[in-house]
């Protein structure tokens, strides 16, 4: 298992050649800006919890910034060296509550809508919602801890995500994930799309009862953004730097969105600054890129033992992403293959040699340390606390993940 790991990407200090597009051609989306000289310096049950965190990110105390060196304290005074142990505090029963949103009278229903919250994911978006929760709140005058409506988000967050994963599945066609079957090859395609519907509504209506129509048009944006990034996945750009822009903009609404707004909506029940709504907005949006950026990393560089889905996934696909759209400007005979979304026999090992001998990878997971430094950097804006802290160190965990 351990060969095909690349242990030098928690450490990379990789600088991306003259052509590279770089983040500042995102468009909307993109960027934190040119590359400056700091760059190079540059509980199912709590069990399963820690053990699926803990095989997920096993460097994450290896590879630490000034920034991000911290031990949280919390008001007991107990230390925490850990986010997600920080963020779990707030969580627990977690996914009891979930469960408890999906009342459905219908045996196989219930249980093809509760296949995924059985503590197996990472729950590293409802992690991020309640510590940013805390780290906003001691902005407003009142207490740090997480108010009722504030926890409904990271569940609701949490329903929209599994939601999108099992309509994903049935447009990929997938089979495996959390190194499980799939809700499509279990109960077959129109039972999965109709399970997925079912979590969004029950998410719906969870986001209804917080009974904020600010927060409510916060968070129904995430789900126009999830639909409308999935179709800019089924089209392809000619021009390279369009593809560039495109690619981050496909990023940004499948993945940043979600964390990104469910940030947000913390901030707003928390805090009436609408500064301190764009600082959580701005930290989820680069969080949330450099995830789905280290994501494609890995479907190049793990293996799928590891990641509980089949890796070389994106280009069986036909889907070019960063790894392979900075291959091809070393490689420019990869053009071709893109554009016909590696469909002719023998395209997708032919384009996964070309990336392995190109800097593809290095220069995507630069990028996300990019974006993870822009997240540190607007997240510092915040107040001290233990929170944000811990979100600093989220941040560079995202980067050092391994699944
Ligand atoms: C039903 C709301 C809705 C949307 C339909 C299918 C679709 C439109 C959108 C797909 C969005 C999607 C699946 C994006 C991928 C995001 C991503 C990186 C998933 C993996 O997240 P992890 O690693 O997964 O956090 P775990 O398993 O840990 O929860």
């Amino acid at each position: 298992m351990a060969s095909c790991r690349w242990p030098w990407r928690r450490c990379c200090s990789w600088r991306p050649a003259a052509r590279s597009p770089g983040p500042g051609s995102a468009g909307r989306v993109g960027p934190p800006g040119p590359p400056s000289a700091a760059d190079a310096s540059a509980q199912m049950h709590y069990f399963n919890l820690v053990k699926s965190l803990t095989s997920a990110f096993p460097n994450r105390f290896h590879h630490s910034t000034s920034a991000s060196r911290c031990h949280s304290r919390t008001q007991s005074g107990e230390q925490y060296s850990d986010p997600f142990k920080l963020g779990w505090r707030d969580l627990n029963g977690l996914y009891e509550d979930i469960r408890k949103e999906l009342l459905i009278s219908t045996t196989e229903l219930k249980e093809m809508s509760e296949y995924y919250f059985d503590g197996k994911g990472k729950a590293f978006r409802p992690i991020i919602v309640v510590l940013m929760a805390r780290a906003c709140n001691i902005h407003h005058n009142n207490s740090r801890d997480v108010q009722a409506s504030q926890r409904s988000v990271a569940l609701i967050a949490e329903m929209i995500h599994t939601a999108s994963l099992v309509h994903d599945d049935v447009i990929d066609d997938a089979s495996s994930r959390r190194g499980k079957h799939t809700v499509n090859k279990i109960w077959g395609e129109k039972k999965a799309v109709l399970a997925g519907d079912l979590i969004l509504s029950a998410a719906s209506i969870a986001l209804a009862r917080i009974g904020n129509t600010t927060v409510i048009s916060i968070l129904t944006q995430v789900i126009e953004d999830l639909v409308r990034g999935e179709f800019l996945q089924l089209g392809s750009k000619e021009n390279e730097t369009e593809r560039f822009a495109h690619y981050l903009e496909k990023t940004f609404k499948k993945t940043a969105s979600l964390i990104a707004n469910s940030c947000k909506a913390v901030s707003v029940l928390g805090c009436p600054d609408p500064v301190v709504h764009e600082i959580a907005y701005q930290y989820g949006k680069n969080v949330g890129i450099a995830f789905q950026l280290i994501d494609d990393v890995l479907d190049f560089t793990s293996c799928s033992d590891q990641m509980g889905k089949p890796t070389s996934a994106d280009l069986k696909l036909g889907l070019a992403t960063g790894p392979v759209l900075f291959a091809c400007q070393q490689f420019p005979e990869m053009n071709a293959m893109i554009m016909r979304r590696f469909s002719l026999p023998g395209d997708v090992d032919r384009a996964r040699q070309y990336v392995l001998q190109s800097d593809g990878v290095q220069q995507t997971t630069y990028l996300a340390q990019r974006y993870c430094h822009e997240a540190i950097r607007e997240i510092s804006k915040l107040r001290p606390s233990p929170e944000r802290d811990a979100l600093i160190q989220l941040s560079e965990i995202v980067l050092t993940r391994e699944k």
